[in-house]
């Protein structure tokens, strides 16, 4: 009878110590608000439009004569649903690409949609009929300015870069606030020949009192940064973290492999962009078409399936529309994804670790849908367990760090138990996780699945990992 009172009170006392367990703490640098969300948007559209778009070219030399610029039936609106059937929440327009013309009538510069002999035209104002569609149409609307500018007689001189910063005062000010501004770390001759020294401490510090929780990209962030190849991929290991101390964007960034994997235990919290075009092409081009479906989804995979945000590049055609064949493709991936990753296999099963921090922090949150319920691993190398109930055929696993807490998974590798061979194997490794890993594995019959964290920096915290079988109807 004692000994049995004695074990009722030790196990009720260790139940009481786990219940009261001190909630993780985060490592090292950990997302902002802003990147969080920015994160969790996924996947969001890239709009290339100006004088290329009519003239072929995908540099655009600044000299072009400012009518070439005619859409004959422009509609945001439409690259506006385009956009929300594709599954996407954001949309980023070139306001000013490389050869200085700006979608709005700027102040500062004479290369614009205004026309410049006569009235001005309300209707010529592109980038304010698309912040009207994308605020109608519940879409985050997004800017890119590229500082480098062909058109600007400024440009290569000191006076640019005050010109550059009243540009964005004007955007931001007279057209924000955007999700994201697109700094495009390419810099080349102006009119005049001469290479401009951009002041980026300067356009950086504009940014931040224009509008502090605008994510901004460039080359090294300090929101988010380039992925370092166009190709659609994010590295392998691919770490949100990196080490910025010493570098600025354009001449003196990290090597374009660097910027793939970001820095194991870099300093900064810099997620990974993947910006890459549904056609050969960044503007639209009337010989070139879309990538396939097929194409996307293997983008998806090496870009949201490794850690990276996807910014897939649409650009509208001298009408000013989305193609209906860019359109066809983008609605049938978003119907391909809908159709693998809205069945989640694991739903309703049991989820279990090796060791308990306490109730809030359990494994079984990591089957359920919510993003801030999380399971808290109590050492680096613990192992999660996935019980089923019945044994089912899967060939992709998803797993998400919690990484409002920071990145923490180096190494894993997942095993199941395979029923038709009766024994154990490994059907996956992999290096990091992130926001968001999806493996895809060899179709397997299971009922047992284990995640063992070979490497950690700390012990892991995962809030999601679903099942799928990318084949069922
Ligand atoms: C590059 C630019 O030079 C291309 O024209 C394009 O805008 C791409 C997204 O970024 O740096």
């Amino acid at each position: 009878m004692n000994t049995i009172r004695t074990t009722a009170l030790a196990i009720a006392a260790l139940l009481m110590a786990a219940c009261s367990a001190p909630a993780p703490e985060p490592y090292g640098p950990v997302p902002t608000e802003a990147q969080l969300a920015w994160q969790r948007m996924e996947i969001n559209m890239f709009c290339h439009f100006g004088p290329n778009t009519f003239t072929g070219a995908e540099w655009g030399s600044g000299q072009e004569d400012e009518e070439v610029f005619a859409p004959t039936a422009l509609d945001c609106r439409q690259w506006v649903d385009v956009a929300r059937q594709a599954g996407m929440g954001g949309i980023i327009l070139t306001a000013k690409h490389h050869d200085g013309f700006c979608l709005w009538p700027s102040a500062y510069s004479t290369h614009t949609v205004r026309v410049e002999s006569g009235e001005q035209k309300d209707e010529s104002d592109v980038l304010r009929k698309f912040v009207d569609a994308c605020r109608e149409g519940g879409i985050k609307a997004g800017v890119y300015i590229s500082p480098w500018d062909r058109n600007h007689p400024a440009y290569g001189t000191s006076e640019y870069n005050t010109v550059f910063a009243n540009t964005l005062k004007e955007v931001h000010t007279n057209y924000g606030p955007f999700f994201e501004q697109w700094f495009d770390g390419a810099c080349g001759e102006g009119p005049n020949g001469k290479k401009q020294h951009y002041d980026w401490p300067r356009f950086m510090q504009t940014m931040h009192d224009l509008n502090p929780q605008c994510v901004i990209f460039s080359d090294i962030g300090p929101g988010c940064r380039w992925v370092g190849n166009e190709e659609g991929h994010t590295g392998d290991p691919c770490w949100s973290t990196l080490n910025t101390e010493g570098s600025t964007p354009s001449d003196n960034k990290p090597q374009p492999s660097e910027l793939e994997t970001g820095h194991q235990d870099g300093a900064d919290w810099v997620p990974a962009e993947v910006d890459v075009s549904i056609r050969p092409g960044w503007f639209w081009h009337a010989n070139e078409h879309p990538k396939t479906v097929d194409e996307l989804m293997e983008i998806y995979y090496n870009s949201v399936g490794r850690n990276g945000l996807l910014l897939l590049n649409v650009p509208p055609d001298d009408r000013g529309l989305i193609p209906a064949e860019d359109s066809a493709v983008l609605v049938a991936f978003r119907a391909k994804r809908d159709r693998i990753f809205s069945h989640d296999l694991a739903q309703g099963e049991q989820a279990s670790g090796n060791h308990i921090r306490g109730r809030k922090y359990h494994a079984m949150n990591v089957l359920d849908t919510a993003y801030h319920t999380f399971w808290a691993a109590t050492s680096p190398s613990d192992t999660l367990h996935i019980d089923l109930a019945d044994p089912i055929e899967i060939d992709i696993i998803m797993l998400q760090e919690y990484i409002p807490l920071g990145q923490r998974v180096a190494q894993f590798h997942v095993e199941c138990y395979d029923l038709l061979a009766g024994r154990w194997g490994t059907v996956a490794e992999g290096t990091t996780i992130g926001y968001k890993r999806l493996l895809r594995i060899e179709p397997i019959t299971t009922h047992k699945i284990r995640i063992v964290f070979d490497d950690c920096l700390a012990a892991p915290i995962i809030n999601r990992i679903a099942l799928y079988n990318s084949k069922a109807q």
